[in-house]
């Protein structure tokens, strides 16, 4: 992994800094792009290198998040908030453009840094979870009027568990890397569970689920928690923002956010399913977006935990049979590792389902929905 950024100079001059950094620290927390911070002592910014294997249309994405971000910025400048903190904030080139394309062809952007902020990469207390739900439920809502005609389809059919299935079964097909045969319980495991996968895309056809902007990577490092006051500030990685369902938002929180262990830990004993974090999260999402959500939208919020196990799960394990090809790897069986845990999540959720629905009709009643 590059700890550094080769093209620095080139990058300087493109945004047009006279100085150089007094530090350039690369951040980790990410599957997908390269990202790097960089302190000017009196400002920081973030720079990344966006993955065009994964985001084909990059220019079409930037213009997605220029126009959240506006859009966003607006709303909190007139509730009185700190724009600058609350929402990303794109630094534009010297040419003008909200990107740069480097001599060689690699596709930079950069945000201005928020200061006096981390995120958190395991959930350690309820609260902090409950925070980034009613941050994430906030979004959704404040995205609610957003013209969602305007967003470019960044990754088609992101969760389409249905075509995630077929991409997984040629994987398997295919097995490019000859890793299929190192895996064959998992694979069992996640084919059993075919009829899961059209749950949700059957409801959207039928016309009993809506289309709405959602953020459709809401994994709680995508959160910014103020340093001081420890609450969530902002949504970041708007990569992926795009029509979707609440519903992926909301599972795709709980399978990572309500595990007891590490999206990559080793030890399947450590990694359970917390009813105390899907609780807290539940509370905090539907109290903040729970006015606005269907019926339908409230019924499917346990299912929908397991679908996003599954279908993360089914990602890993693909990418893992193709060759590690998406998914940024730490060492050989990392996306092995990764799919692991999401599998033992999926037979984790499928125990506690009874006691999730009991507990999300308690949240129901106590607010009134
Ligand atoms: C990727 O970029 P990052 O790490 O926030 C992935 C998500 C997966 C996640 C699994 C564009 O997110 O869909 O759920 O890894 N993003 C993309 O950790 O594929
Ligand atoms: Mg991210």
């Amino acid at each position: 992994m590059d700890n550094s950024i080769k093209i620095l100079d080139e990058l300087l001059e493109a945004y047009g800094f006279e100085n150089k950094p007094v530090s350039v620290n690369r951040i980790t927390d990410g599957h997908i792009n390269s990202t790097f911070a960089l302190d000017f002592g009196e400002k920081k910014y973030l720079f990344q290198q966006l993955n065009t294997n994964v985001f084909r249309r990059p220019v079409e994405l930037m213009n997605n998040i220029v126009g959240i971000s506006d859009f966003l910025r607006k709303k909190i400048k007139k509730r009185g908030g700190d724009p600058d903190r609350e929402c990303l904030t794109v630094l534009p080139s010297k040419s003008g453009l909200p990107y740069y394309i480097s001599k060689s062809g690699e596709f930079w952007r950069s945000f201005i840094f928020i200061t006096g902020a981390h995120t958190i990469q395991t959930v350690e207390n309820p609260a902090d979870f409950r925070a980034a739900a009613v941050a994430f439920g906030n979004f959704q809502r404040q995205l609610a009027d957003y013209p969602a005609d305007s967003l470019a389809e960044t990754i088609p059919n992101f969760h389409n568990t249905v075509s995630r299935l077929a991409d997984f079964k040629k994987a398997v097909a295919d097995n490019l890397s000859g890793r299929a045969d190192n895996c064959e319980e998992e694979t069992r495991f996640i084919l059993q569970r075919e009829p899961d996968c059209s749950v949700l895309t059957d409801l959207i056809e039928k016309g009993e689920l809506p289309l709405r902007v959602t953020h459709n990577d809401t994994k709680l490092n995508n959160v910014m928690f103020d340093d001081i006051t420890g609450e969530a500030i902002c949504v970041v990685d708007l990569d992926t923002v795009m029509p979707g369902l609440s519903l992926y938002d909301f599972g795709d929180s709980i399978r990572y956010g309500a595990s007891t262990a590490a999206e990559d830990e080793k030890d399947l004993d450590k990694v359970r399913f917390s009813m105390e974090y899907f609780r807290a999260y539940a509370e905090g999402y539907l109290s903040s977006a729970g006015s606005a959500l269907t019926e339908n939208e409230m019924k499917y919020l346990p299912f929908s935990a397991k679908l996003m196990a599954l279908e993360c799960g089914m990602r890993f394990l693909g990418d893992y049979i193709n060759g590690d090809v998406y998914f940024g790897t730490g060492y050989p069986e990392h996306n092995l590792d990764r799919a692991r845990t999401q599998l033992k999540l999926v037979s984790e959720i499928e125990k506690y389902m009874p006691d999730m629905e009991k507990a999300v009709a308690e949240i129901r009643a106590g607010l009134g929905l």
